[in-house]
């Protein structure tokens, strides 16, 4: 399959250019001026600019939680991912518990729940890597690790909270710093204050504080803050870099900066939602539908993100994509098939027990263009480094994905910068039943995406499939 596409502006992370772009068969063979081809289908992008196709290094579908799953899996979220702009996506695999049903003899916990993850993933529709969660950590795993860059995965996620599951103790982060060093890898780090955390939430509930905003005001800002230096500290004494995910507060990215002005080789994501709303969202009748951790913070904390990234003290812009319905009673209907997944609604009475995690995956892009693009808060450059570019450098993926360059997957989205869209639940491709983003009024929307060279949205034509995507070895990455 040959594609020509001619009279588009080219906007990459450095440059903004005219130029032609030629995709023969799953690459692009060729970049440059007034390009013809005897054979190729020929799309006309004038007026429209040309990007490469969004990475979002950050999603859970098809995730187990609270008793219920995330309500996108492996395809329903690739599908809506590529409506919004993306073609490649970052899960976290669950590391199991050790000597779960049926392990193979000598088979490791890392190679066990990896294989579990490709499984649920084989109904990809566009192009998946992983990340690990590293929620345990003792000197069988620490053995274990080289197996992961064997398996392409660079990545090790730890927590600072989540007391008794899935935190790490300082030492451990520490010592699995060291150990990521010598293999070449990564360290992803969720920062807030586990043991605050702790104290704080059986004495709201002692109190009868069972509404929404009780998430936020139990999960302090200070304690995002701290652990974000401690993280930088950390990563500066065992010389072994760090990124820190779903960057929320303004002290963090203060944090940030002062840690990479001092040559610290520390990085830092933050996500749609901590750029647009606060706590005050946790206040609403409906508020639950902004219950993520870490969570909403206050407005001048959005200011102090947007600042981050107009100044590129942080790298990148993730989802944390991890969708639960508002009211899982009611079904939706997906493909034509009546669905409901228990939600929200689970925590009615109690906050603890709202499941946490937002939509996300299909907005990012867009609400990105409307409000940081148009705005003048981020250029366009800015725009295509954040969401693509970094994400493809710092996992290792560049460029074979986030460039438009000869030899790149040709992922490729052909983006109207006028197009308006009344964003909402019923325009989205999430598998969802509400919307962050209900009544927005965007302006710049994707109009074709091209996943390795095959058109896979139209328009409003879905044209991918499950099975089209491919699992992504990762190797070293860069530190931006
Ligand atoms: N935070 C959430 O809100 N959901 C999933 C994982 C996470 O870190
Ligand atoms: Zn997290
Ligand atoms: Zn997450």
């Amino acid at each position: 399959m040959t594609t020509l596409i001619k009279n588009g502006t080219l906007i990459t992370a450095s440059e903004t250019f005219q130029a032609d772009i030629l995709i023969e068969n799953e690459t692009i063979s060729l970049v440059g001026k007034n390009l013809t081809h005897p054979n190729a289908e020929v799309i006309d992008a004038g007026g429209k600019l040309i990007m490469p196709g969004g990475i979002d290094p950050h999603t859970h579908f098809d995730l187990p939680m609270f008793g219920t799953v995330s309500s996108d899996d492996h395809y329903t979220g690739h599908k809506a991912a590529a409506f919004g702009g993306t073609t490649t996506v970052m899960d976290f695999v669950v590391l199991e518990a050790p000597s779960p049903r049926g392990r193979g003899q000598g088979e490791g916990d890392f190679k066990y729940s990896t294989d579990l993850w490709l499984e649920k993933a084989a109904k990809a529709a566009i192009d998946y890597s992983f990340h690990m969660n590293l929620n345990r950590f003792d000197d069988k795993l620490a053995k274990e690790l080289p197996s992961l860059m064997e398996m392409g995965i660079q990545t090790l996620k730890v927590f600072t909270a989540y007391n008794g599951k899935l935190r790490l103790d300082d030492g451990g982060i520490f010592r699995a710093l060291r150990l990521a060093k010598e293999n070449g890898m990564l360290m992803m780090a969720h920062c807030e204050n586990g043991d605050v955390i702790e104290q704080l939430i059986p004495e709201a509930l002692a109190a009868g504080h069972t509404s929404p905003e009780w998430h936020a005001l139990t999960r302090p800002g200070w304690g995002a803050v701290e652990t974000t230096l401690r993280m930088a500290a950390m990563a500066e004494q065992a010389d072994s870099p760090v990124y820190i995910v779903h960057m929320n507060i303004g002290g963090e990215v203060d944090m940030l900066k002062y840690a990479r002005e001092r040559g610290v080789k520390v990085m830092g994501e933050t996500c749609p939602p901590y750029l647009f709303f606060s706590i005050e969202e946790l206040r609403r009748p409906d508020g639950a539908k902004w219950i993520c951790s870490p969570p909403m913070r206050s407005k001048e904390d959005n200011a102090r993100l947007w600042q981050g990234l107009h100044e590129n003290t942080l790298q990148t812009v993730g989802t944390d994509h991890c969708p639960f319905f508002y009211d899982g009673t009611k079904p939706i209907i997906y493909e034509g098939k009546e669905i409901a997944i228990p939600g929200k609604e689970l925590g009615a009475k109690d906050f603890t027990k709202i499941p946490n995690g937002l939509p996300g995956v299909q907005d990012r892009l867009p609400v990105m263009w409307t409000h940081g693009v148009r705005t003048g808060q981020i250029t366009p450059n800015q725009f295509v480094a954040y969401m693509s570019t970094n994400p493809a450098k710092i996992f290792g993926l560049y460029p074979r994905k986030g460039a438009l360059v000869p030899g790149a997957d040709a992922d490729v989205v052909i983006w109207d910068p006028e197009k308006r869209v009344k964003y909402g639940v019923a325009h989205s491709h999430q598998r969802m039943d509400y919307s962050l983003y209900e009544g927005w009024e965007l302006v710049g929307y994707p109009e074709k995406v091209f996943l390795r060279g095959k058109l896979i949205v139209d328009g409003e034509k879905w044209l991918g499939k499950s099975g089209d995507g491919k699992y992504l070895k990762r190797g070293m990455g860069e530190v931006l």
